[in-house]
């Protein structure tokens, strides 16, 4: 049985992964308008990414026969000034998402909820690899802020990204 503190948490956190992907679409669009596809497919997958971050709460919060109650899902952003600043962006989202996923860890330790706390594990770790992803791309990018030529052979890297569910 869910505790009824960490359920309503873990419904904000689905409401988040779901904004997260949301938010990614809208930067894939935002690249594939500029014409940098291989960009515009590494976020289609960052979205992919998100979706099956929220998909393994909901079916976490089933498994532990709790409700999951979906909400409103809050409009991101369209526009960015450059492909920098949509990085730069992601950089700063993926760092909330983890100051997230650390309340979420410290509120199932204040509720004795030890299945809770060894589920998030995963999402610790995954946290370690998004940032780290998500900050080497960004100084990539700030090397190419002078040269096109650069970026475009950046864009032909990014379109190699395929989604792989990542694994338990
Ligand atoms: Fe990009 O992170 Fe979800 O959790």
């Amino acid at each position: 049985m869910l505790n009824k503190k960490v359920e309503k948490a873990l419904n904000k956190q689905i409401n988040y992964e779901f904004y997260s992907a949301h938010l990614y679409l809208s930067m894939a669009s935002y690249f594939k308008s500029n014409d940098l596809d291989g960009f515009g497919h590494w976020m289609q997958v960052q979205y992919e990414e998100e979706i099956f971050h929220a998909m393994k709460i909901i079916d976490f919060v089933h498994t532990r026969d709790g409700r999951v109650k979906l909400l409103a899902i809050e409009q991101p952003p369209h526009q960015w000034d450059s492909s920098l600043h949509v990085f730069k962006d992601t950089y700063d989202h993926e760092v909330v998402v983890t100051g997230l996923i650390n309340d979420l860890v410290t509120l199932s330790i204040k509720e004795n909820d030890h299945a809770t706390q060894n589920f998030l594990q995963w999402y610790i770790a995954e946290q370690v690899e998004e940032e780290a992803n998500v900050k080497s791309i960004k100084s990539k990018l700030k090397l190419a802020a002078e040269s096109t030529v650069t970026l475009l052979m950046l864009d032909q890297e990014m379109a190699k990204r395929v989604f792989v569910p990542p694994q338990d």
